[in-house]
């Protein structure tokens, strides 16, 4: 038994990068390749991989952290020195993979600049980091027969110990897509054209703001929805004015309580009741995009506006949660919210999201799904407006609001019988105890 100490690889044009996850513990079981930390800099994300197989015994690093190429990360126990369990450090170059989208519509999507040694031994291993939020295993050799044939790694399934994938599972893949069974993914920004900037100084003065990195994450995941969710989405409109006599009866009771009513509560169990009548909203598609797993919890992330950009938190078993509850745990999570100090388990596990801007104005918007999920509404502001009675105009207050929705899963009429159904108990909020 020998104690290894792993050093930062090269990571390329990079001297002080954040270390924003830690992926093992002291005492975890790593093989070759698994990745250790996770680093980001401003312009890329990146997992860097153990160049060893061996028990962790000390991590050297923590989430915040800066560090440079060969700064100590963690200390391993390997079974022998210099074992073919190890990968060479010191030839590794790490590919910032998660560049600023700067995509020629020409390019393929096999960086073939970067041609891959076809080699086969212990001496192949540069220890690369993996492209951004990649959770797949590969060895550099299969990496690089995956990169020769254009292959997303993230596309294939991996049949080795822990998932790792093989030569092999490349192979099955690319054979599938020769017998029409399974579509290649374009590599991330393939096929989109870039948008070049001018020198914006030419026309006048400018300054160029670093985005907080709430916006930089969430920047990533909302791109990848709105690509990957063929959206639509459906207006509609609610007659709150009895809802809404009913809320301002509330409020003496609630803020004996500490508690301010808003009208989101009533609409996320207006939203609750809709997802029981139509399942296909609480759902998620499956990845082979052939079955649907219908949640049978009702768990709403709500989008909460922060300094630092949008978060959303989500309010678990609304259906099991009166009004008053709903206020507290919403007053909580926005505050918790606003102050950064949620965690990832506050804004997981959502089957369905609201995004409110109703408490600001707005007449409609088009949220953009927050997927895995399949349906998120959007809700604005509510007017006064004359409504046709059938015999004279009266004042209603009216709110308007949209659901998006994932077309692969739910059709256009099952969409507008959703939001109809929403309306029907904002309108009447009786039927919610029905
Ligand atoms: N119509 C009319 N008035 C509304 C309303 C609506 N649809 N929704 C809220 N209001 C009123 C409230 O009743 C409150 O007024 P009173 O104090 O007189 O009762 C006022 O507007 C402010 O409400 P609020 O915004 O503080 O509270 P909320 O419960 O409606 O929302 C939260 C909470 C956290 C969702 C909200 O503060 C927020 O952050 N919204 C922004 C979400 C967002 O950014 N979405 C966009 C995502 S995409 O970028």
């Amino acid at each position: 038994m020998t104690i290894k100490t792993i050093t930062l690889p090269d990571i390329g044009d990079f001297d002080q990068v954040d270390v924003i996850e830690v992926l093992v513990s002291e005492g975890d079981t790593v093989e070759v390749d698994d990745s250790l930390i996770t680093l980001e800099s401003d312009k890329a994300t990146m997992e860097v991989p153990s160049p060893y197989a061996g028990t962790i015994t000390k991590m050297l690093v923590k989430e915040g952290d800066k560090v440079k190429e060969g700064d100590p990360i963690a200390e391993i126990e390997v079974a022998e020195a210099g074992s073919a369990t190890e990968a060479n450090q010191d030839d590794g170059k790490a590919e910032p993979a998660a560049e600023a989208p700067e995509v020629d519509a020409a390019s393929t999507p096999t960086p073939a600049a970067q041609p891959a040694p076809e080699t086969s031994s212990v001496e192949e291993k540069p220890v690369n980091a993996q492209t951004p939020g990649a959770k797949f295993h590969a060895s550099p050799a299969v990496r690089a027969y995956a990169r020769m044939l254009g292959v997303d790694l993230s596309q294939v399934q991996g049949t080795g110990p822990k998932g790792r994938i093989l030569k092999e599972d490349v192979q099955k893949y690319v054979k599938g897509i020769l017998q029409g069974a399974t579509t290649m993914a374009p590599a991330s920004g393939a096929g989109i054209p870039s948008i070049k900037l001018p020198d914006f100084s030419q026309f006048g003065e400018v300054e160029t703001v670093e985005l907080s990195r709430i916006k930089k994450i969430s920047g990533k995941h909302l791109h990848a929805c709105w690509l990957n969710v063929p959206h639509v989405t459906q207006f509609d409109e609610a007659d709150i004015t009895e809802l809404e006599a009913f809320r301002k009866g509330l409020k003496a009771q609630a803020e004996k309580q500490g508690l301010k009513i808003t009208p989101l509560v009533f609409i996320m169990k207006a939203v609750v009741a809709a997802l029981k009548q139509f399942p296909n909203m609480n759902a998620s598609l499956s990845e082979d995009g052939e079955h649907l797993i219908v949640k049978k919890y009702y768990n709403l992330g709500i989008a909460v506006d922060t300094p630092n950009g949008l978060v959303v938190p989500v309010v678990r078993d609304v259906d099991q949660k009166g009004v008053f509850e709903l206020s507290r745990e919403l007053m909580e999570i926005s505050q918790k919210a606003r102050e950064g100090k949620l965690g990832p388990k506050d804004m997981s596990g959502g089957t369905f999201t609201i995004s409110s801007l109703g408490g600001i104005g707005g007449t409609q918007f088009t949220p953009i799904v927050n997927a895995p999920e399949v349906g998120i509404m959007g809700v604005s502001k509510a007017k006064m407006q004359p409504v046709w009675n059938g015999s004279e105009f009266e004042p209603r207050l009216m709110l308007p609001f949209s659901v998006s929705y994932d077309h692969r899963v739910i059709d256009g009429a099952e969409g507008v019988r959703f939001t109809q159904t929403i309306a029907r108990y904002l309108s009447d909020i009786r039927q919610l105890i029905l």
